[in-house]
């Protein structure tokens, strides 16, 4: 590996930084302290399968799924780790119905902290890969006093900066703070995450689509349409190729690198989906656009869904721009 190539992510961001002279350091701050909580977590993730942790705690979260111990470390992890470097006013977390407050003694920042911290956690059992999901706003309520659930309820546009960790055969990182993609990989020998995927750029068209095909039944006629369009056609001489993991985060990494589309569509049943737009949609969507992709719930851009609340679902298609354009067309055609 070239010297050049050295670079940690501590380094990439303090460099970043200085790309702005505006910078008050703050969010360098914040990201680095979420490298922290990513290798913690990281290493929590690895001890799955030795330690007597998994299993249901007994209760479900506000969605009604079990809860994991593992999702519960990450929540509690993320909050211990975010919670006292006075940055933020308010944090909020898919774990938890309600917004998080700062503990009282904690001085109050202008920054906003929303995050997923086990996403597709239905996988840990088979080892499959996870990951954490993060976005960070600036605060919109006046006042230097606690921040309130508007704060939290902001279109997916007003980002700062998102990102995520997957938890796969590696451990890697990945964020945006609006120009460039950057991905690190952690290095288990020395706990360092080091700059492996340098500004990410998504490719114009893929030959992977991803979707949980087994929900065929309950969709849209132009969707259906699509996909049967994708499977009588051939990508470069090749016939397209369907990958699914099941955890969003690794499904939208691999739409990151090699292109295509991940979709999750709102059927008959759940007409929003299943995926939502404060936790996992808005980030992943900053990153799609950040590498130069497209993020759409069907007929509008994913960053510029206002959410009416913290826990609210959509339909979501994201990958390559000229995959999801294409798929638009098939759905603008049989809008029922
Ligand atoms: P989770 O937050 O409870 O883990 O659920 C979200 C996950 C996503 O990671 C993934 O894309 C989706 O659920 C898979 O759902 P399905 O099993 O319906 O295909
Ligand atoms: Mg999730």
């Amino acid at each position: 590996m070239p010297l050049k190539q050295f670079m940690t992510l501590p380094r990439h961001i303090l460099e970043g930084e200085k790309l702005h002279p505006e910078a008050t350091g703050e969010l360098s701050a914040i990201l680095l302290q979420l490298g922290l909580a990513a290798k913690v977590i990281s290493l929590e993730v690895n001890k799955a399968g030795l330690v007597e942790i998994l299993g249901f705690t007994g209760k479900t979260n506000v969605h009604g799924e079990d809860v994991k111990k593992l999702d519960m470390f990450a929540h509690e992890m993320l909050i211990r780790a975010m919670d006292h470097g006075g940055h933020f006013c308010v944090m909020a977390s898919e774990e938890d119905e309600n917004i998080i407050h700062l503990p009282p003694h904690q001085k109050i920042g202008k920054y906003v902290l929303l995050f997923d911290p086990l996403d597709g956690s239905s996988n840990i059992e088979a080892n499959v890969s996870i990951g954490t999901i993060f976005s960070i706003y600036k605060r919109i309520s006046k006042g230097d006093g606690p921040g309130v659930i508007e704060d939290c309820l902001q279109p997916g546009f007003k980002q700062v900066a998102a990102g995520y960790i997957v938890y796969g055969p590696s451990t890697i990182f990945v964020y945006s703070a609006g120009h460039g993609v950057y991905g690190f990989t952690l290095d288990p020998a020395f706990g360092e995450f080091l700059l492996s995927h340098d500004n990410i750029k998504i490719p114009a068209r893929g030959r992977i689509y991803s979707i949980n095909e087994g929900n065929y039944n309950s969709w849209s006629r132009g969707l259906k349409k699509y996909i049967k369009h994708l499977q009588a056609s051939k990508f470069e001489g090749k016939p397209y190729q369907l990958r699914y993991v099941g955890s969003m985060v690794a499904d939208i990494h691999r739409t990151l690198l090699y292109g295509g589309t991940f979709m999750y569509p709102g059927d008959k049943r759940n007409p929003k989906g299943k995926l939502r737009l404060v936790y996992e949609c808005n980030p992943l969507s900053f990153i799609i656009e950040a590498a130069g992709g497209v993020a759409i719930d069907g007929e509008r851009r994913i960053l510029e869904l206002t959410p009416s609340s913290l826990h609210e679902r959509t339909p979501i298609f994201a990958g390559s721009k000229d995959d999801i354009e294409l798929l638009k067309k098939f759905l603008d055609e049989e809008k029922e």
